[in-house]
């Protein structure tokens, strides 16, 4: 049996995952399994309660819930689950991600939803506080997050150039 992996992410639509799967590269580089699945709260909701009740018991450790327009995903997520959710407001047609945004943000005290930038940005840095929140008990991906972060110090020039 493989192991389960450590990070779900979990998005309202297919048409998200040109978003989420930024979320998902940030993983791969960090060497952190993790498993993609499509959950609408809108659509699937049976899927969604169940995906969010056995996410602890399966060995889940940290869920990144991405949804665009009245995205209720990440609150109905976290409002079944005690682990940590991370929520990235998907970039809609109509108000370019500012509903999304509000959709997520605003969690009435007592169920937190950490929630991220609109768009690519914040579905990389889900992915990168998904690590952090794992490096904490974990040596060796800390040594990495470390190693990516000072790469990333290490590509940025002192003078900018004509591009
Ligand atoms: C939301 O509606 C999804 O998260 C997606 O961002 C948005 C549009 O979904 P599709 O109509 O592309 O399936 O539930």
């Amino acid at each position: 049996m493989t192991a389960q992996a450590p990070v779900g992410i979990i998005m309202g639509s297919q048409s998200d995952w040109r978003t989420m799967k930024h979320a998902a590269e940030v993983l791969e580089a960090l060497e952190i399994p993790f498993e993609a699945r499509i959950v609408s709260a809108h659509r699937t909701p049976q899927r969604l309660v169940e995906y969010a009740t056995q996410a602890r018991g399966r060995g889940l450790k940290v869920i990144i819930a991405g949804a665009g327009g009245a995205a209720h995903l990440p609150g109905m997520t976290a409002a079944m689950t005690p682990l940590p959710v991370f929520g990235v407001p998907v970039q809609s047609k109509a108000l370019s991600g500012q509903d999304s945004l509000l959709s997520i943000v605003q969690m009435p005290g007592g169920i937190p939803v950490g929630t991220l930038a609109i768009g690519e940005a914040g579905a990389k840095n889900a992915g990168l506080l998904a690590a952090a929140v794992l490096a904490l008990s974990d040596a060796a991906l800390a040594g990495r997050l470390d190693a990516y972060r000072a790469a990333q110090t290490d590509a940025v020039g002192e003078e900018p150039v004509d591009e």
